[in-house]
């Protein structure tokens, strides 16, 4: 029997926020690295992750969506998303199960008019909708591009995922194993930490704050002689009035917040943690590069 071909590439996923490209991203390789929530712009930066089989590995790269910036941070993002789109195999464009195709897809259906790379269309979160709608989705999104393939899917659920492993082989080259199987992200493990911390104050604070917030990582190390890691960490904030309530009342919502990321990182780091989170004030940190830089939004 020929031993079949060892394929591999590199697939990003592009959306409007909120269609779930985090979420699908972390169900695809079976691990949460990139945060997810209800809000827009959760992803700030590029993260890579590696899907790896006995015959091909596939790398995704998740993307901040595209959309139109109103301020350096939002600048930062869009070029990131856009860059990306021109370096890859294959683009999954994620989309709502809806007939319904708002100025957001439009202008992204504009942007991939210039661009060669083969797109697949994944209409995300099917387990919202009735089958039997499915196949108007489809239809309406044919009539804006012209689609190497189109796959429903749920990424919350799992469904049909498997069939997107496959699509999205059928569009990758023969190449190499660019990483090796352990390799599952890019992220240090300090980014990722930052990151689970930022995800629950997304989460547990109310819309115009989060979007105002980085978190900085000061210190992170291993207690000699225990199963314990120390981590200090900084919330970085706009106002004193943030401040405030990211705190909360006899600082209980910041114990929250500290409490579900412990959790979460216990889990990723497979040790105790203990976690002491501070809050501190930097005005206007989002249109200063040199803060930016700081709190790791390179370009
Ligand atoms: P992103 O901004 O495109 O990265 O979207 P996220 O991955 O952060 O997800 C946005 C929200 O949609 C979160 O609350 C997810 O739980 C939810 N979501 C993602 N995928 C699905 C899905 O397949 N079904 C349902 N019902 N919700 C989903
Ligand atoms: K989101
Ligand atoms: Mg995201």
């Amino acid at each position: 029997m020929k031993k079949q071909e060892f394929k591999s590439g590199f697939v990003t996923l592009i959306g409007r926020p909120n269609v779930g490209k985090s979420t699908l991203m972390n169900h695809l390789i079976g691990q949460k690295i990139a945060i997810t929530s209800d809000k827009p712009q959760t992803t700030r930066n590029r993260i890579q992750t590696v899907y790896t089989e006995e015959n091909g590995q596939i790398i995704f790269l998740d993307t901040p969506g595209i959309h139109k910036a109103k301020n350096k941070l939002g600048e930062y993002m869009v070029t990131v998303a856009e860059r990306t789109v021109n370096e890859v195999d294959v683009v999954l464009w994620l989309v709502e199960p809806s007939t319904f195709i708002g100025a957001g897809d439009q202008y992204i259906a504009e942007q991939l008019l210039k661009v060669k790379t083969p797109v697949i269309l994944v209409i995300n979160k099917v387990d919202t909708v009735k089958k039997e709608e499915i196949l108007k989705f489809i239809a309406a999104y044919k009539d804006i591009h012209s689609f190497a393939d189109i796959v429903p899917v749920s990424a919350l659920k799992g469904e049909n995922t498997k069939a997107l492993v496959d699509t999205i082989f059928k569009y990758l080259p023969q190449g190499p194993k660019y990483f090796d199987e352990d390799t599952i992200t890019d992220q240090p493990e300090r980014q990722i930490v930052a990151e689970l911390i930022r995800e629950k104050a997304l989460r547990l604070l109310s819309d115009e704050i989060p979007h105002g917030i980085a978190v900085a990582i000061e210190r992170m190390k291993e207690r000699p002689g225990s199963d314990l890691i120390d981590i200090e960490a900084t919330i970085v904030c706009e106002r004193d009035s943030h401040k405030g309530i990211i705190i909360g009342k006899k600082g209980d919502k910041l114990k929250r917040i500290g409490m579900m990321a412990r959790q979460e990182m216990e889990n990723l780091l497979d040790t105790r943690v203990n976690l002491q989170i501070w809050v501190k004030v930097k005005k206007d940190w989002r249109d200063s590069d040199f803060l930016l830089k700081n709190y790791g939004y390179n370009k």
